[in-house]
């Protein structure tokens, strides 16, 4: 008895709604005719969990038999989305949900509404981990992905008076029916106090750590089902939890407030999403999450996921950790000093093993982004975990003394340990030394970080670098976003795209088909209409179903340019406004934006209410004739996305050449039948090589044309005093006309675009405007348009993100394996 498979419930609407009968009353407690749409939303969240539960039991199985090589995937960050609707496609259960809810009389799409996504991630980085996690499932790769329970994800984003104002996101607030607690493989992590020295019963002298304190890390365990193949991998994210709840003394003494202390202290580990995503800060409560989370997951990995025997010897051969850029890096001497001071292992030996167990994954350009822990703090926090980098440094230099004797210019440049402006670890230093292989996300981003970034690492070790182009999954962002553009290319060309995306490759003929055509546009009307209707719910404004859909939907940063669509969006107004033209001749657009500021970026938040308050004006002003909406919808995350790029006609990926690593949104874009208005900067780069120059809005600088101009100086005052159309619009918003006649309350942005203008927003203005013209007259013709969409839809199969996990273990995790 209960040796064999564990029998899933029949997937049949009968079966399922028993099991969903059952869940609710003796899961959640109460009847059918009592049930709350809360009620309803858990006991369908856990029927699903039931029908999954046997393939998840099954992976498991599986993997501790297989003995074979496990990814780690290292990520502060996954960005999820919502799971219910992800898990009732991939079990293949979305039709008999339907109707099983239907007969129980339960509106569905109010349950769907219910669940509150799990938003423990920014933006792009914890988006990729997400797709990752669900292309190495549905490959059926053995992955453990590994990460934080934040019980705050990111903030929820409001306006008031047109202003960004952050609310905590209580996710679990109503409790999550996803996770599994699993209290019974906590592991202990240690903090601060400090290094002693010892002899061991050899004579040998070890080092060990006596840390002051110790938490608690608890996992709770997330299904990750493979696509309709039987797979369920596991997502385990640890929370951190004091060991006892008081200190009992003191609780004796009936100073309660007190007793309690040291559990609000561990606790605080855990309990917020650090919301920067480009300028880290070094505060040490972050360093505390980053130790906390790799700490947790090699001592799993090693002592519980292990078979108990094992030799550490051969520890490569059996895990890969990913480190999902420079925040787990703290793992490379943890992972030493486990097996040195734990393990006895001679220095050598471990960092022979060491250096083949981690790769290293850069999503960044920008200087400011690149992690550095000040020594004083890492060494008071992690005083162990200080000396070992300082060897693995000491012994990195002697190496490159070696590569290249009398040269201590470069000595200075290589070192992990930076010594201006104050003493500090580099992090993506110490990952690239450590690390077996070391990636960029787009080609030109992996090229920019060989040239640029880590130059002199790229001449020690070239074989190192390479370049994994990032991807987006096909279930979530076509399949389940997008259920008519999916129905319509089944019905088309077969269902392997799913799991195949390259056969999209198999639409291109039906781009001149006019019948094909009609039903595509069917579909995104459709999709537009969709948008509309929640966007009246949630925030009681109309998508003009007429218009050009313009999006631009991403973080607010300065160098993705927000900016440059405003002044964009203003130019047309102002053109219109001052009678230069007529009001007849604006093509009728909705630009709607969607992006959250990183709560202490100043800049970024100026740049919200600033486009807030055009909105405010542009939407209401008789002179447009409503041609022209600017939509803002408050709190853009996975959820909202999932609506809003289906519908979009318009894609802005408009960052400055050598800024945006990648982007993954524009590839989101492009596979649901939106035109890319562009520059040449990330995978904008490769999706305009693969769809063409007739079928990308192409403009601006080449990385090396920005390099130049900043070498000869950039003045972007001078492209103001030269273009009286940029010069008009810049003194539209600088007269207060956006802002109640106040120009004060615009002068910082306008102030930094006219004398900094780091990102180059106005030297890329008059080609922009040009490129937009361009997407006039090409919208202007909707049989060309169609065209465009579906060759854009056809020939970007290539990102997905199941071909960006096959380059990985080709390149990465199983070279020669594979
Ligand atoms: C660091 C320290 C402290 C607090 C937060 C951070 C931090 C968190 C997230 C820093 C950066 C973070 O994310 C950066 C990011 O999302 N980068 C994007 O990665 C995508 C996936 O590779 C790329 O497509 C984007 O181009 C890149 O901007």
């Amino acid at each position: 008895l209960a040796t064999g498979p564990v029998a899933s419930p029949p997937a049949t609407v009968d079966g399922f709604v028993r099991e969903f009968l059952d869940q609710l009353n003796f899961g959640q407690g109460v009847k059918l005719s009592q049930s709350t749409i809360n009620d309803q939303y858990m006991a369908l969240a856990r029927t699903v969990r039931s029908y999954l539960m046997a393939s998840w039991l099954e992976t498991g199985h599986r993997r501790r038999k297989e003995e074979t090589k496990v990814v780690g995937y290292l990520s502060a960050e996954y960005l999820l989305g919502r799971q219910l609707g992800n898990n009732l496609l991939a079990s293949d259960l979305q039709d008999i949900a339907d109707q099983a809810m239907e007969r129980c009389g339960i509106d569905m799409a109010a349950v769907r509404g219910q669940e509150v996504e799990p938003g423990l991630g920014n933006g792009g980085l914890g988006r990729l981990a997400a797709c990752f996690v669900d292309s190495l499932a549905t490959m059926d790769v053995a992955c453990i992905g590994y990460g934080i329970r934040y019980e705050y994800g990111i903030f929820r984003q409001t306006f008031v008076d047109h202003r960004q104002v952050e609310e905590p996101d209580s996710w679990l607030r109503l409790g999550s029916p996803w996770e599994f607690p699993h209290p019974e493989r906590a592991v202990q992590v240690g903090f601060a106090g400090h290094t002693e020295t010892y002899a061991d019963e050899q004579g040998r002298e070890r080092t060990r750590w006596a840390p002051a304190w110790q938490v608690r890390g608890v996992p709770y365990h997330y299904m990750v089902p493979g696509f309709r193949n039987g797979v369920v991998n596991t997502l385990r994210l640890w929370s951190a939890e004091a060991n006892q709840a008081f200190d009992l003394q003191t609780f004796n003494r009936g100073d309660y407030a007190q007793a309690s202390r040291a559990e609000i202290f561990a606790e605080n580990i855990s309990k917020v999403l650090y919301p920067d995503d480009s300028t880290p800060q070094g505060k040490e409560l972050r360093l505390q999450q980053q130790y906390f989370f790799v700490a947790c997951s090699l001592r799993d990995f090693i002592e519980n996921t292990l078979p108990r025997d094992f030799d550490l010897h051969r520890l490569p051969e059996r895990i890969i950790f990913q480190l999902n850029d420079t925040h787990p890096v703290i793992a490379v001497p943890e992972l030493m000093r486990i097996l040195v001071d734990e393990k006895g292992f001679d220095w050598d030996e471990a960092w022979g093993i060491t250096r083949r167990c981690f790769a290293y994954t850069c999503h960044t350009l920008l200087p400011e982004a690149l992690e550095v822990w000040p020594v004083e703090l890492l060494g008071r926090l992690l005083p162990r975990h200080l000396e070992i980098i300082y060897r693995i440094n000491e012994e990195f230099l002697l190496e490159v003394r070696e590569a290249f004797p009398g040269d201590e210019g470069r000595i200075r440049r290589m070192s992990i340990i930076a010594e201006q402006p104050q003493r500090a670890v580099r992090m993506a230093y110490l990952a690239t030394v450590a690390g077996a292989k070391v990636n960029g996300v787009a080609e030109l981003h992996s090229q920019l970080l060989r040239d640029d970034v880590l130059p002199d690492f790229n001449a020690m070790w070239p074989d190192k670098f390479t370049n994994v182009t990032n991807g987006i999954t096909p279930r979530r962002f076509l399949r389940l976003a997008n259920r008519k553009l999916s129905s319509l290319i089944t019905d088309t060309i077969g269902d392997g795209w799913v799991t195949d995306l390259d056969r999209l490759r198999e639409l291109e003929p039906y781009a001149n088909d006019p019948e094909f055509r009609r039903r595509f546009r069917e579909v995104k009307a459709a999709n537009k209409a969709r948008l509309g209707d929640l966007l009246q719910v949630r925030d009681g404004v109309e998508l003009r179903q007429d218009h050009l859909l313009d999006v631009m939907v991403k973080r607010l940063h300065e160098y993705k340019r927000q900016t440059l669509k405003l002044l964009h969006v203003v130019s047309v107004y102002e053109g219109v406004l001052s009678g230069r033209t007529p009001v007849e001749q604006v093509t009728p657009r909705t630009v709607l934006f969607g992006a959250k500021a990183a709560p202490g970026y100043h800049m970024a938040k100026e740049i919200i209410y600033l486009i807030n308050a055009v909105a405010a004006k542009v939407n209401t002003d008789p002179v447009m004739d409503g041609r022209l909406q600017v939509l803002f919808p408050a709190n853009y995350n996975v959820t909202l996305a999932e609506k809003v790029i289906p519908a979009a006609d318009l894609s802005e990926q408009i960052s400055l050449a050598g800024k945006e690593a990648s982007g993954t949104g524009n590839m989101k874009f492009a596979l649901n039948g939106a035109l890319t208005i562009g520059t040449l900067d990330g995978a904008n780069v490769e999706i305009l090589d693969l769809v063409g120059e007739d079928h990308f809005f192409l403009f601006g600088m080449t990385e090396p044309e920005v390099e130049q101009l900043l070498q000869r100086g950039y003045v972007p005052s001078a492209y103001y005093d030269q273009d009286p159309v940029l010069k008009a619009t810049i003194d539209l918003i600088g007269s207060g006309h956006f802002t109640g006649g106040d120009p004060g309350a615009v002068s910082a942005v306008l102030d930094n675009l006219l004398n900094h203008d780091p990102f180059m927003a106005l030297a890329g203005f008059h080609a922009y405007l040009g490129a937009q013209d361009r997407v006039e007259r090409a919208y202007a013709d909707p049989e060309g348009w169609s065209r465009s969409t579906i060759l854009n839809v056809a020939r970007c199969g290539f990102f997905s993100s199941d071909r960006s996990m096959r380059d990985y273990l080709d390149r990465i995790w199983a070279p020669g394996q594979a």
